[in-house]
């Protein structure tokens, strides 16, 4: 099942580290995602199948895949491409991200790849725990006359809101009116681990989860 080898891989590549972690939140978290340790080619090729397959089996529907700079730009190429050979037919989908900085010379804009422009746009990210950063995405979509059709991250923290008893992705999928998916969340993460991790870095999860963790 590629959630519990999504798991695997993570802990394999450090990329999922259990300790103490300050978030953007501010939250002191027992444990950390960082995607960016998901930098071999074997465990790319997880990710990229990961995040294709969660998609397809969505069935949502939409043309250009979004990814915000700068963790966003390769999930999106690998994610499209990877869509592409999956299911041939939908290999004309494409991919887009923006520039952290806008340029004024050569093709201009602050939009690379695909247009956005009148088009159903699916956002791809890394993590989900506020709910920040896909409320930044949307600003760059909607300027770019883009239409978010839903949005898919590699793990859900299920942590709610400091204004708010649901989880912040229920909150964007609310706000947005969109599907909002991830590949794992943190219950899966405990239910997959629970025999590979110490009693204390296990109650440290569920303590945070019980803390923090939505309704
Ligand atoms: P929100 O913008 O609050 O939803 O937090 C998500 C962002 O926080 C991610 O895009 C990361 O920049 C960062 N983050 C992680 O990468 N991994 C984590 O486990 C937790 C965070 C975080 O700071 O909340």
């Amino acid at each position: 099942m590629f959630k519990s080898q999504f798991i695997d891989a993570a802990v394999a590549s450090n990329a999922l580290r259990f300790g103490s972690f300050t978030l953007k939140s501010g939250r002191i978290s027992p444990y950390f995602f960082n995607l960016g340790l998901f930098n071999s080619g074997e465990v790319l090729v997880q990710l990229a199948t990961a995040y294709a397959t969660t998609i397809l089996e969505s069935g949502i529907e939409f043309d250009v895949i979004f990814g915000p700079a700068y963790k966003g730009i390769p999930i999106a190429a690998l994610t499209v491409a990877k869509i592409a050979e999956l299911d041939p037919s939908k290999g004309k989908l494409e991919y887009a991200f923006n520039r952290k900085e806008a340029k004024d010379h050569g093709e201009g804009g602050n939009i690379v790849g695909g247009s956005l422009e009148g088009r159903r746009v699916l956002v791809v990210d890394d993590v989900i725990t506020a709910g920040t950063a896909i409320n930044e995405a949307r600003t760059i979509i909607e300027a770019a006359k883009g239409t978010i059709v839903g949005v898919v991250t590699a793990l859900d923290r299920q942590e709610r809101t400091a204004d708010s008893t649901v989880s912040a992705l229920t909150a964007v999928s609310q706000r947005f009116n969109v599907p909002v998916l991830s590949i794992v969340n943190l219950s899966d993460i405990i239910a997959h681990l629970s025999s590979s991790l110490s009693a204390e870095q296990l109650q440290a999860l569920k303590d945070y989860q019980k803390q923090y963790g939505a309704a």
